[in-house]
């Protein structure tokens, strides 16, 4: 194609953009807005997939019958949107395999926050409250992404994720209001999970090497110092209903903007955790590659099942 008529598409493209017209798996859209896409929507699936594990510890050990279950049910819908996920991607013509794959070799990477373990029961709540709490918050304004499978599967995801939240609340809201044990299990997991919980957004602005190209595509539509804000915002009160502390001695409330001013973020630990070097990066990767080599058996039965099966609808 001429460079003429690649400019023309590239115009029409923005425009519709600029209208908040989705764009869809077969309208054209230029290679750099669809790699763009299949890296984050790809690391999103893996963050989806690698977050099953440090809640998936807990299952087995969930306190009672009714925690076992909530919890299994919370695991089991991540797995939902990672699948959903991976398919997004393959609109975007991504071969799923191979996304799957480069989270194995460590091209691909996933979010910093999985690769912290999870110690105690209260961690679950923790990493619904926090976790499935940022997730929110970066993931809502994703519904009115400009590519159309993106934003619809996060409609769903949103949903589900906000029910995680509030489960994750729930647990830290009990325990806080428990004995004084139940109370320090809370505080001690909210002291580790709220920094990482921070950085979950990425790194800050002047750092940021996508944002601005994505914010033109209306891929994101907050930059990651906005909606890291507005989860400190949003949760600072939420600690302090239940009587816990933020482990921030500079946090505080500034009247004349209405927001709260937090203290440093450790970004040597983000990027270290974001290279492969956090307390559990080598765990997450090993049990995701172990997965897929222990469940070769089941793939290669259901596609000879499958086989069989139009096999045996051809010859009727
Ligand atoms: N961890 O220029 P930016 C969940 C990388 S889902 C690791 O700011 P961008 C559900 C970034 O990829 C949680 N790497 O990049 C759940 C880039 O590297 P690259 C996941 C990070 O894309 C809950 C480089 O740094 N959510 O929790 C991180 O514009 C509970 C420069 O960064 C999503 O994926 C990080 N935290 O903004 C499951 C949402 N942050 O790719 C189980 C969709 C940045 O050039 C239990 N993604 N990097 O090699 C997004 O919104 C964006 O991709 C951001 C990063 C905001 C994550």
């Amino acid at each position: 194609m001429k460079e003429q008529d690649i400019a023309i598409l590239e115009q029409k493209f923005q425009e519709k953009i600029d209208n908040d017209i989705k764009i869809e798996p077969n309208d054209w859209m230029p290679d750099a807005y669809r790699n763009t896409l299949i890296r984050q929507i790809s690391q999103h699936a893996h963050s989806e997939i690698v977050g099953m594990l440090p809640e998936g510890n807990w299952i087995t050990r969930a306190p009672n019958l009714r925690r076992k279950a909530v919890l299994l049910a919370k695991v089991q819908d991540e797995a939902g949107h990672g699948l959903y996920l991976y398919s997004a991607t393959e609109t975007l013509g991504a071969d799923r395999e191979q996304t799957i794959d480069d989270l194995h070799s460590g091209v691909a990477k996933y979010s910093s926050i999985f690769n912290y373990p999870t110690l105690s029961w209260a961690d679950m709540g923790a990493v619904g409250w926090l976790v499935d709490g940022a997730a929110i918050m970066n993931q809502v304004p994703l519904c009115r992404c400009s590519y159309g499978p993106y934003a619809r599967a996060m409609v769903r995801v949103c949903k589900e994720e906000s029910f995680h939240q509030r489960q994750g609340f729930e647990i830290m809201m009990k325990l806080a209001a428990g004995t004084p044990e139940q109370k320090e299990m809370a505080q001690d997991a909210l002291n580790r999970f709220w920094w990482p919980a921070i950085m979950m957004f990425g790194p800050n602005d002047a750092e940021s090497k996508h944002t601005a190209q994505s914010m033109k595509w209306k891929i994101k539509r907050h930059t990651n110092d906005e909606l890291r804000q507005q989860f400190i915002d949003v949760t600072v009160p939420q600690a302090e209903l239940i009587g816990l502390t933020i482990p921030d001695p500079l946090l505080k409330f500034n009247e004349a903007t209405g927001h709260y001013e937090h203290g440093p973020i450790d970004w040597d630990e983000f990027w270290e955790v974001v290279k492969g070097n956090g307390p559990c990066n080598k765990d997450r990767v090993d049990a995701r590659r172990k997965a897929k080599e222990n469940g070769l058996w089941v793939r290669q039965a259901a596609l000879a099942h499958a086989e069989k099966k139009k096999l045996r609808k051809q010859a009727s």
